[in-house]
């Protein structure tokens, strides 16, 4: 038992000391980076799992109850009793009331993800089979993002998350992503940030995260859309204003949208 205590226990501590990304072996969710991944996370800790457990025991204790108590041998002649109304009362009410418990927190958070702060930075993310197009509209910055292929992977790089040109954003900052689609269904989906969005073609839906730390951060595409929906992550890394800065000098150049003005193709901002 203690044994099995340590690794239940070992698991969660190893999770603690890796971010970002899943982990092997992982149980539950990944770390929070956000305000509002850290509410799920404690909504699903602290109410759901306690409820959920209490019930599976309880309908457990129940079945072996029943199974000893009016098993054949002890009732040769078993109760014909069909209804009980006061039981039949409570067994409604109960879940709903349980239903209810669940429901109020769980409408706080969805609504509180929902309002999206005055933004420091857009971001606007692109669905393509099978990759992702980000746009910085506001700084003329537009690239492709594309998984890196296992033989090309440096040893810092996880298999099937790394990308080849990552989302850069400034720590602390609120960041609203504009997402959409060129082809079919995706998802921009970003377990740390607790950010998950359906990108359709010819909409865009709208999303918010505010990076509490340093670092880089994986998701995926969430969304079944062919057969290489396996292999288009997302990749966000989180600098510090100074670095995002530098960043942003580089990227306008190297990324730089092209426009076309009066039927010649120019650099924007030049
Ligand atoms: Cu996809």
């Amino acid at each position: 038992m203690k044994k099995i205590l340590f690794i239940f226990f070992g698991i969660f501590i190893f999770q603690a000391a890796m971010a970002n990304q899943p982990t092997q072996w992982q149980l539950g969710f990944q770390n929070p980076a956000s305000d509002g991944m850290r509410d799920i996370v404690n909504f699903h800790n602290n109410l759901l799992l306690p409820i959920i457990i209490a019930i599976s025991v309880f309908v457990l204790f129940l079945m072996l109850y029943a199974c000893v108590r009016f098993r054949a041998s002890a009732n040769p002649n078993p109760s014909k009793r069909t209804h009980n109304v006061t039981v039949e009362v409570l067994w409604t009410l109960i879940p709903c009331l349980i239903l209810i418990v669940m429901a109020v927190p769980s409408f706080k958070i969805l609504y509180k993800q929902d309002t999206i702060p005055k933004a420091d930075l857009t971001i606007k993310a692109i669905g393509y089979q099978w990759y992702w197009g980000y746009e910085y509209p506001d700084e003329n910055i537009i690239f492709d993002s594309y998984m890196v292929e296992e033989k090309d992977l440096r040893a810092d790089q996880p298999r099937l998350l790394a990308v080849d040109n990552e989302v850069v954003v400034p720590v602390g900052k609120v960041i609203k992503v504009l997402i959409t689609a060129n082809d079919v269904l995706h998802a921009w989906a970003l377990p740390s940030f607790g950010v998950k969005r359906d990108a359709v073609p010819g909409r865009i839906n709208e999303t918010w995260f505010k990076a509490e730390k340093e670092g880089t951060y994986y998701g995926q595409c969430s969304e079944l859309c062919g057969i290489k929906h396996a292999f288009m992550p997302i990749t966000v890394k989180v600098v510090s204003e100074e670095n995002y800065q530098e960043w942003l000098l580089e990227a306008k150049v190297k990324f730089a949208k092209e426009e076309i003005e009066n039927g010649k193709l120019k650099l924007a901002g030049k």
